[in-house]
This record gives C-alpha cells, structure tokens and sequence, in this order.
C-alpha cells in the first residue's frame, strides 16, 4: 500500500493544480504553479542550442516566413526526443486538456527579447488558403493552445486577448489554456490573441498547439 502511494505520488507530482477560468468566451483558463521551476530551468537549457527566428504560416501555400509581425526566437522540440521531463509534461497537458498525448504537436519553445512580441492572431489555420489546407490535413484543427511561462519578463509581454479585454501577466510556472475552436468544433473569432512586447528583460514561453485529431 505504501508502495503505491509512493508511486502515485511520483507520477502526480505537479498534476495537483488549480484551474482558474478567466472567460467562458472565449474559454481561457489560468493554471498557477503547472510546471515546477526546476522544470522551465530544464526546458530552456534544453531548447537554447536549438532556436532559430520564428516564421509564420505562408497562407499561400509555400514556405514559412520571418515576420515583423512575430519577432521571437523558436525551436520546436525534435518528435523522437527522449527527454523524460518532456515526456512527463506531455502527459500532464494531455491530463488537463482531456485531449490524447497524440493529438498534440511537439512542444515549442520562444524566447522574446526587449522589444519582441507576437502581434494578434489566430492559432487555428484559415480553412480557405493553401497553407491553411496543408497544415489541416496533419491532425485537423489546432483546437486548443496551451502555453507555460517559462521565464518572466521584468516588464510588458502580456499575453492579450484583445477581443475578450484579457491581459495575462507572465509568471514563471503558470500555465494558460485556451479554446481556438467553439464546442461545435467552429473556429472562435473571440479566441484573436498575442504577446504584447517586451518592455525589460526576456520572456521566454513553452507552447504546446492541440489538434482535433492525431497529428502527424
Ligand atoms: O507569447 C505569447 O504570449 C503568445 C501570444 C500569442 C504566444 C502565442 N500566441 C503562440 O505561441 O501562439
Ligand atoms: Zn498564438
């Protein structure tokens, strides 16, 4: 019995956490202490050797673009990352979000520095674009978008929803879930969203985008 216990609380650790909602419309919650601080130290040790300047979605078909609009530095983690921590992180999102460890693309990290930010946008793909189509037919929507502060900023680059007058003040460990879809599946106007920039220090984030289906 001890021993069991034990295990479970190995496996939990982290998974007690509160859920705040912040807006049923657009849905947007707020999770304190998600990740442990060990945990954004190691995902960003992890990901540094990795970033490259982040692009954003060629809606006409071809490559991604670097883009005033989104001026941060990014690396997707590689699929076949054997990466324990990683791993546990996963299954805590798949935990909260009820959505399959399957269902969700490899998580991204971004680091914004003075003066970086990710003006307002949609996280789901334009159904009516090339580009659009082409990321929709790997998994479907990106449904839900959970994103982990992984390194405060000293001042600005609050997550905004400008629709919904929302302003998530970064904090080391918090996570923030939001809907980019409606619960009929219908992609969410109210779901329009950015990072505001940075006014002083770094601000570094842990996005993890969550697909209608297996994505591939
Ligand atoms: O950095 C942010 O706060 C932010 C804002 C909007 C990140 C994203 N979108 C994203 O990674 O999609
Ligand atoms: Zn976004």
């Amino acid at each position: 019995m001890r021993v069991l216990l034990f295990i479970s609380m190995i496996c939990c650790s982290y998974a007690d956490y509160e859920i705040k909602t912040l807006s049923t419309h657009p849905r947007v919650y707020v999770i304190p202490n998600f990740l442990s601080e060990k945990e954004c130290d190691h995902l960003i040790e992890l990901s540094t050797p990795m970033l490259e300047r982040s692009t954003v979605l060629n809606e006409q078909g071809g490559i991604d673009s670097i883009d005033e609009r989104r001026s941060s530095y990014g690396a997707f983690f590689p699929t076949d990352l054997q990466d324990r921590t990683v791993r546990k992180i996963e299954r805590r999102i798949a935990d909260l979000t009820h959505y399959p460890v399957e269902n969700g693309e490899s998580i991204q990290i971004l680091r914004y520095k003075k003066g970086g930010e990710y003006q307002p946008h949609f996280d789901y793909f334009p159904r009516s674009t090339l580009g659009g189509a082409s990321a929709l037919s790997r998994g479907g929507q990106r449904v839900a978008t959970v994103i982990m502060y992984l390194k405060a900023p000293s001042a600005g680059g609050e997550t905004i929803f400008p629709r919904a007058n929302l302003s998530i003040v970064p904090k080391k460990g918090t996570a923030l879930l939001f809907y980019n879809c409606l619960e009929n599946g219908q992609e969410d106007p109210l779901s329009l969203h950015g990072g505001a920039p940075v006014k002083g220090g770094e601000k570094w984030i842990a996005t993890k985008w969550i697909r209608e289906g297996v994505f591939y």
